[in-house]
């Protein structure tokens, strides 16, 4: 476990953002990680700093599309949390303000290089692997074998057993769709989705929906982040983890500040705030066992080791790109989503 501790910059923003805000100041908060991560930061801000957050927590592919269909008329002040892609595509449409933190220096390369992918219009707040979990007493109970990669999730015998988002609504399930098209190629890629789609037996709205249906017993597998499938295992159901022995891809999860957002101090504050180590090592007290963006900040032994897991060289450039994910996620609705199961 990494210890942290405050830095000169810290110490400097904290005793900035530490004092008494007027009754009026505020920050309007979107939030695409999970529901409990999402209140705590929230919460911990308004602790911090006085200011009232007004939050609405929503997937990722639906934050973006919400920001898009407010940018006339911008009602949120900071995105935080959700996987990179659809970070990117804001960024990409100018839907997101450069800012460059001065809590910067502290972070790991890979946010850095998020932002400086974006010209500063998001940034890498935490990392996390795909992969899926399974209920192994629903398993067994079935008599199904015991899954290891992308390819036995194919088995005839899986059907009705497999669950993942919708990758319209879900940074997650675009996450997994991207991969597949970047680990076989993107004609076997969409095969496999197709395969795939005959042994679903619900597309979620929210990404990490799968899992928590499999800890509750009415799911058996769930495509989800590794650290998803993990915080359901410490809390005590029978899941179990998957790294998919084919190699699996990854998320740079990010912060943006909106586009004409009327309370750019406060979503200043609040982005500085979040990159600090003490406010990144809180993860913990809700089980999000991704890797933090700052290099300060605690880890827990229960976290999925990313450098044990086959990672795939993952090209954000290109699956973050406006184009890019437009014209895959239209290929899924046209080609697999359409077909009968
Ligand atoms: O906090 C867990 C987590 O999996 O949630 C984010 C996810 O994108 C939100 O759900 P959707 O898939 O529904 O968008 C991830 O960034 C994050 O790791």
């Amino acid at each position: 476990m990494k210890k942290f501790g405050l830095t000169a910059i810290a110490i400097a923003f904290a005793a900035g953002v530490a004092g008494p805000a007027l009754a009026t100041e505020k920050l309007n908060y979107y939030c695409s990680s999970q529901e409990d991560w999402c209140q705590l930061m929230a919460r911990g801000f308004e602790e911090a700093t006085g200011i009232k957050v007004n939050m609405t927590r929503r997937s990722s592919g639906e934050t973006f599309a919400l920001i898009k269909a407010e940018s006339a008329n911008p009602k949120g002040d900071i995105w935080w949390g959700g996987t990179g892609d659809p970070h990117l595509q804001a960024a990409e449409e100018g839907l997101t303000e450069a800012f460059v933190s001065p809590m910067r220096s502290e972070l790991n390369d890979w946010a850095i290089r998020q932002a400086s992918s974006a010209g500063d219009k998001t940034i890498g707040i935490y990392s996390g692997a795909l992969g899926y979990g399974y209920n192994e007493e629903i398993l067994k109970a079935n008599n199904l074998p015991v899954p290891s990669c992308w390819k036995d999730l194919l088995k005839p015998e899986y059907k009705g057993h497999v669950q993942m988002a919708n990758p319209n609504s879900s940074g997650t399930a675009y996450t997994t769709l991207a991969t597949i098209v970047q680990l076989f190629g993107e004609d076997e890629g969409f095969e496999f989705m197709k395969g795939l789609h005959k042994n679903i037996n619900q597309y979620t709205k929210s990404g990490s929906a799968p899992i928590k249906a499999a800890a509750r017993g009415e799911n058996t597998i769930g495509i989800v982040f590794m650290h998803d499938a993990v915080k359901q295992a410490v809390s005590g159901f029978p899941i179990k983890v998957v790294a998919p022995c084919e190699g699996t891809g990854y998320e740079i999860g990010s912060m943006s500040i909106i586009k004409g957002a009327r309370n750019l101090e406060n979503a200043k504050k609040f982005y500085d705030w979040a990159l600090t180590a003490a406010v990144q090592s809180r993860a913990l007290e809700v089980k999000a066992y991704q890797v933090p963006a700052n290099q300060g900040a605690e880890t827990s032994p229960s976290a999925p080791d990313l450098s044990s897991i086959k990672l795939i060289d993952y090209d954000f450039a290109k699956y973050g790109s406006s184009d890019e994910r437009k014209r895959l996620l239209k290929k899924w609705d046209d080609e697999v989503s359409v077909l009968p199961q």
